[in-house]
This record gives structure tokens, sequence and C-alpha cells, in this order.
């Protein structure tokens, strides 16, 4: 477990076990996230079947990344993730303007399933190294974020290759988690930071 991601434990919570679960359509970014945060250096990924489980325990707290594989096909399997999920991490190819309506589809039924209401949503508009890619903005409003109601968003632009923007989304998430707990669910509104 790399450093940065020790002391972002450090700065969590109560003993509750924390569950994020992180979607995306498919080469959005998802795995080389989840590797780069664990161990600091991506390695070559192969399009996801099934999903990847990360859970890393630090004292009494358990933060557990789920990372779903995106492909249509296996998407009607992700709702069987949802249920007790503390957030969400949505990771949008920020390069794919032509599957931006795709995505917001995709999240708008995610973030709407019974099981994820309660849900806090972080977005990462991933590769943000690429020239012509989406700015946050744009993939903000690209999924609609801007119209929700009574939800706690974020968004964050990332470079999931060098690892920029992971760790302060991760760090909001940290906070916020922290911030509603116990007494329930903030009504807030969302930020943006790239
Ligand atoms: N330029 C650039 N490429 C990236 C970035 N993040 C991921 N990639 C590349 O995008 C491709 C897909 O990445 P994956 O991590 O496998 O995507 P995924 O979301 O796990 O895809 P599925 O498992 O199919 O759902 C790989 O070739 C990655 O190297 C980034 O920030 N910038
Ligand atoms: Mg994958």
């Amino acid at each position: 477990m790399g450093q940065a991601f020790r002391k972002l434990f450090d700065s969590i919570f109560g003993n509750k076990e924390m569950r994020v679960v992180m979607l995306g359509l498919d080469a959005a970014g998802k795995t080389t996230i989840l590797y780069k945060l664990h161990i600091g250096e991506v390695l070559s990924t192969v399009p996801t079947i099934g999903f990847n489980v990360e859970k890393v325990q630090y004292k009494n707290v358990m933060f557990t990344v789920w990372d779903v594989g995106g492909q249509e096909k296996l998407r009607p399997l992700w709702r069987h993730y949802f249920n007790n999920t503390d957030g969400l991490i949505y990771v949008v190819d920020s390069l794919d303007r032509e599957r931006i309506g795709k995505a917001k589809a995709e999240f708008q039924a995610i973030i709407n399933d019974p099981f994820m209401l309660n849900s806090v949503i972080l977005v990462f508009a991933n590769k943000q190294d690429m020239r012509g890619a989406m700015t946050p903005m744009e993939v903000c409003e690209g999924l609609g974020l801007y119209d929700l109601r009574n939800r706690v968003w974020h968004i964050q632009g990332t470079c999931a290759l060098r690892g920029d923007g992971l760790y302060e989304g991760l760090d909001w998430l940290a906070s916020t988690l922290k911030e509603l707990q116990p007494s329930g669910r903030a009504t807030s509104v969302g930020t943006s930071s790239s």
C-alpha cells in the first residue's frame, strides 16, 4: 500500500466499513485507477470480465473498491453490487465524446437505483492528459450533474496513468463520508475541480 494511500486512511472516519463501488463504461480507466492506487504503478490492463475487488484494511477500517467490468453485456450485473454502498466512483473517458450520452444514461440509471440513493458520488473525468479531452466541466454537463437534486457529488479531473487527481478525489470522498457519519446524509451541492 502506498504512503499516500496510508495517509488517506489516517484521515478517515469512525469504525464503519466503507464500501465504495467504482463503475464506468468499458475502457474508461477503472482498472488502471485501481492498480495505480494500490501499488503505485500501472500494470497493463485487459478488459475486465466480472470484477476486481481491492480491500485495504487500516486500523479498524476497511475501504473496499469494486471494479466492475464496463462492457455492455456486463452492465445488468452492476446493480448486484449496489447494496450497502457508501460511495460511487464513476469513471468517464473524457476523450470519448461519442459515448458521453451512453455514459450519462448508465450514470443516471445507477444513481437512481433504490440502493444507490444515499451514496455520495465522485466522478473522475479521466484521461485529462489527452489532447481534445472534455474538460471536467464538459463531463459535468454531459452527465447531467448540475441537474441533480439532493445529491452529494464532486467531479475531479484525473490522469490515471500518472495518478494525477486520484488522491484529491479520494480525499474528498473520505472527508465527505466522515462528515456524513453518524448523523445520516446531507443534502449538499456539487463541487468540481480539475
Ligand atoms: N491516455 C490515458 N490513457 C488511459 C488513462 N487511464 C486509462 N488509460 C488507458 O485506457 C485503456 C483502458 O483502461 P482500463 O483501466 O483497462 O479501463 P476499464 O475502465 O477498466 O475497462 P473495462 O475493464 O473494460 O471496464 C488502457 O489502455 C489504459 O492504459 C489516462 O488517464 N490517460
Ligand atoms: Mg477493467
